[in-house]
């Protein structure tokens, strides 16, 4: 395919950013849509930067040229090839017209502008831009843009691009035409163009300051039922964008198209969302509560990025978590406002602990600012993401909520209109708060994760406790030298009744939150009169490991007394860690699971604690996943870890079996609502479901919750676990669910993961068979992702299997996918990352595939760059 690099990829690097030498003030494009020729003439204004500058190379891929002119002068001095149009000879300031043809049809890669299903859409960030026409495909040129779209009317009734629709009409052959016009500049990564027909969900929102905005939301046909959540969510954003961020929309209209066919969650192009389906389409028959929080998580994201993405925006891609960790932190607060802080919290921090920490230490650790890059795309990563709103978390909790959101006014005055870098940010935090974010900044170029370590010592005689703490942080590939950062180190003491000690050093009463700025401190606080228990890194208030040796009375402790409900979880989680990593060492030697009965209780207490909201029990209930655990170990045991963590189920099942079922009977509810409340008690009585399937009512227990549920959290919730639990029932429900919904690919994605989860021995077996079911499509990034990556990533003891037929069998459809949709295949390849984690059998047949990988003919960079990586650490 042409699109293939067919000479080694290479790299970029941060350090060499340079200026634009010309940039591009507006830009009128012309779109002729037809399905395999459609035509692009893109009319630039284009002004030199650099004095002398002549020749300005303009970046495009699997373009067909069709022609160049200059101030309306046919224009041949050009040379074309290897993704870039050198144009040469060209004056100060002139207009540039540039024709291209494009082939819609055949963009498997879902890059630029492609079909999903019977519409036209695109997707431009990061470099999709230039496989619409040959352009300054780089986000520090901003310029105006005005965009017609022409197409057949009957089958694309609607046409949309950014900003407000000025203008329109029809031609002839039943074509028709609209203009549309952003007043705002904008890189070409936050371009959208989509046509098709669809049902819209007509509202509209009136701005604190006035300003009418109408709000549209378009799904397929048919999908009108499922879009009502969506919108409520995105009228949601725009209120609370104003109360909590002072934050106005800025445009007439705001659209969100709902599409299939998308290679990730949504894009926040200027008034014109492009959002994949998942994240839009929701009903109570369709959805599951965690889907309604996903899209009002994702709507709020996409709406924030209008000021922290569109209105400032990135000088180059090194910058991502400017606007990707910020944007994140802000649909992390939306939620945290809108829902339950603490629940959201703890669901933020396990995706650290989880999945962001073992990118840290895979073989494509980064910083959340990355020194080197091969393909963009391989940089959307949980450590810019997630690990970037940690960072900015942290500013917040250093600064506090009031001088944060003046380093926020700071920097729109400073930086509105303009791209932006990440050191722009931190400076306006430091300028507005006075508060010294020197050390701080260093959070931007190392990566990995620092490990905390902690001492303790009770000095009785003379009324003291001492803490001390020490920094350091592994080497990460590339960075052998690690210097210590600056931690916003929350803590608390109790004295033995649960009181709060208040902290002072010296007499004088000091800040919970240390600052931890040295390999090595020493913090001693005086008035303590008893041995106090210590409760630290309170909210995770660094993205650190905390190293202490608890006791597990302390800890029980903590469960109950700690002041806030994050470190009570937080200290459950630190209780069940210390008798996982016990049972794992005494699988591997032959020995039997235990588990003191204190610890039992202490989750007993928990749940029979009715001052406490359902979902937070359900939260305390929830085990870590067997990936998280997978983390702890140099060398991962996936059978033996796959064997404690079932036993450890059992035995709280077992063991709380009446609790469990006193309270999954009394948490019945009459009807469905999506209120919190409901919410709640669906998930602590589904999280009770999840353990009574190990007792001996499991089956009918789970067979009468799927038979009588009307909405789709409780049907899951009953055949997730029949499906984790092996039970009987399992096999009528997944029959009974595919006969249901085998036209609705979108509900059809939850059965693909159960598929890919399914702990039977001939999983493979069966998600190969799978794969042929008639709403399975290799080319839908959702249902690929559903069935394979819940495979690969997700069920570890099917897919480490000793034959290496897991491999196999990712090697084969990473194959398929490097030519097809090489963004998806480079997802998917994430698990073959960690090969040196596994055992030296199992590391060698990974290592044997990366291999046959890195030997594929046309082997795109995408993948290139990770199977690069992974051999040579
Ligand atoms: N900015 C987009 C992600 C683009 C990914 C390109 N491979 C969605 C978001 O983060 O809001
Ligand atoms: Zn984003």
């Amino acid at each position: 395919m042409a699109e293939q690099p067919t000479i080694q990829p290479t790299a970029k690097y941060r350090s060499d950013y340079q200026a634009p030498e010309f940039t591009i003030t507006d830009l009128s494009l012309e779109f002729d849509l037809h399905e395999t020729a459609t035509r692009v003439v893109a009319i630039s204004k284009v002004e030199q930067q650099v004095e002398g500058a002549t020749s300005m190379e303009l970046d495009g891929d699997a373009l067909t040229l069709i022609r160049v002119e200059i101030n309306g002068e046919n224009w041949s001095d050009y040379t074309e090839g290897e993704g870039k149009l050198t144009v040469n000879g060209l004056p100060a300031s002139f207009d540039m017209l540039i024709e291209t043809e494009i082939n819609p049809e055949a963009n498997t890669l879902l890059e630029g502008l492609y079909k999903s299903g019977g519409a036209y859409c695109t997707q431009c960030e990061a470099e999709g831009f230039r496989r619409i026409t040959y352009y300054l495909d780089r986000p520090d040129v901003l310029a105006r843009f005005s965009t017609k779209v022409i197409a057949d009317k009957a089958q694309y009734p609607y046409l949309m691009s950014n900003g407000n629709r000025v203008d329109g009409g029809e031609l002839d052959n039943g074509r028709h035409w609209v203009q549309w016009q952003d007043p705002f500049p904008k890189p070409s990564y936050l371009f959208a163009l989509v046509a098709g027909d669809f049902d819209v969900l007509r509202d509209n929102y009136t701005t604190v300051s006035g300003r009418d905005v109408a709000l549209e939301i378009f799904v397929d046909k048919g999908n009108l039922d499922r879009a009502e959540y969506a919108m409520t969510s995105l009228i949601n954003s725009m209120k609370w964008d104003e109360e909590r961020f002072g934050l106005e929309y800025d445009l007439d209209i705001y659209m969100i198209v709902a599409v299939d066919f998308f290679n990730m969650g949504a894009m926040e192009n200027k008034g014109l969302n492009v959002f994949n389906s998942k994240y839009v389409l929701a009903n109570a028959k369709t959805a599951t509560d965690t889907d309604y929080q996903g899209i009002e998580a994702v709507i709020g994201h996409e709406y924030f990025h209008n000021w922290t993405g569109n209105r400032v925006t990135c000088r180059d891609w090194f910058q991502l978590s400017l606007k990707e960790g910020l944007t994140v932190f802000r649909d992390q607060e939306f939620s945290s406002d809108l829902g339950s802080r603490p629940v959201n919290r703890i669901n933020n921090v396990r995706i650290m602990r989880g999945p962001q920490f073992s990118e840290d230490r895979g073989p494509m650790s980064h910083p959340i600012r990355p020194e080197k890059v091969i393909e963009m795309n391989n940089f959307y990563t949980l450590t810019v993401y997630e690990k970037g709103s940690e960072v900015i978390r942290m500013m917040h909790t250093l600064l506090g909520e009031e001088n944060f959101q003046a380093g926020m006014k700071l920097y729109f005055e400073r930086h509105d209109g303009t791209a932006a870098t990440c050191d722009d940010f931190v400076q306006a935090m430091e300028d507005a708060s006075g508060i010294s974010l020197e050390k701080f900044r260093r959070w931007y170029s190392q990566s990995g994760t620092p490990v905390v370590q902690v001492e303790t010592e009770y000095l009785e005689q003379d009324s003291r406790y001492r803490v001390t703490v020490r920094q350091h942080t592994a080497p990460t590939p590339g960075q052998a030298q690690k210097q210590p950062l600056h931690i916003p180190f929350d803590v608390e003491l109790y004295d033995a009744k649960g009181n709060v000690i208040p902290l002072q050093c010296d007499g004088k009463s000091i800040h919970n939150v240390l600052d931890v700025t040295e390999a090595e401190q020493e913090f001693v606080f005086d008035g303590i009169d008893q041995q106090p228990v210590i409760s630290m890194l309170r909210e995770f208030s660094a993205p650190v490991i905390l190293e202490y040796d608890y006791s597990d009375a302390e800890l029980t402790f903590l469960m109950v007394h700690a002041r806030n409900e994050f470190a009570r979880w937080d200290a459950g989680q630190i209780l069940l860690a210390k008798y996982i990593k016990h049972n794992v060492a005494r699988s591997q030697n032959g020995e039997s699971f235990e588990l003191p009965e204190a610890v039992v209780d202490a989750f007993r207490g928990v749940l029979l604690d009715e001052k406490l909201d359902p979902a937070f029990i359900a939260e305390m209930l929830t085990l870590p996943s067997e990936n998280e655990v997978a983390g702890w170990y140099k060398t991962v045991d996936v059978d033996a870890i796959n064997s404690v963590m079932g036993e450890l189920e059992k035995v709280l099942a077992v063991t709380m079996e009446d609790e469990f079922s006193a309270i999954y009977h009394s948490l019945m509810q009459a009807s469905y609502t999506i209120e919190h409340e409901a919410m709640a008690k669906r998930s602590l009585r589904n999280t009770c479901l999840a353990y009574l399937a190990h007792t001996e009512q499991g089956n009918s227990l789970v067979a009468k919750q799927y038979e009588a549920s009307d909405n789709m959290t409780d049907t899951m919730a009953a055949m997730a676990v029949a499906n984790d639990a092996e039970l009987a029932c399992r096999a009528d429900q997944m029959a009974d669910f595919s006969d249901k919904w085998t036209q609705d690919g979108l509900v059809m994605d939850k059965w693909f993961i159960l598929q890919g989860k399914n702990p039977a021995e001939n999983a493979l077996d069966n998600v190969r068979e799978t794969m042929k079911h008639k709403a399975f499509d290799l080319k839908n990034p959702n249902r690929t992702r559903s069935l394979v990556a819940s495979f690969c990533g997700n069920n570890p003891v099917r897919f480490h299997a000793k034959d290496g037929s897991g491999y196999q069998f990712l090697t084969e459809i990473l194959t398929v996918l490097n030519t097809s949709n090489p963004q998806v295949a480079s997802r998917l390849i994430e698990p073959f990352l960690k090969y040196r984690q596994y055992d030296e059998h199992r590391q060698g047949l990974m290592r044997a595939e990366l291999e046959k990988l890195s030997q594929l003919e046309n082997l795109a960079k995408d993948l290139f760059e990770k199977v690069q990586k992974a051999l040579e650490l």
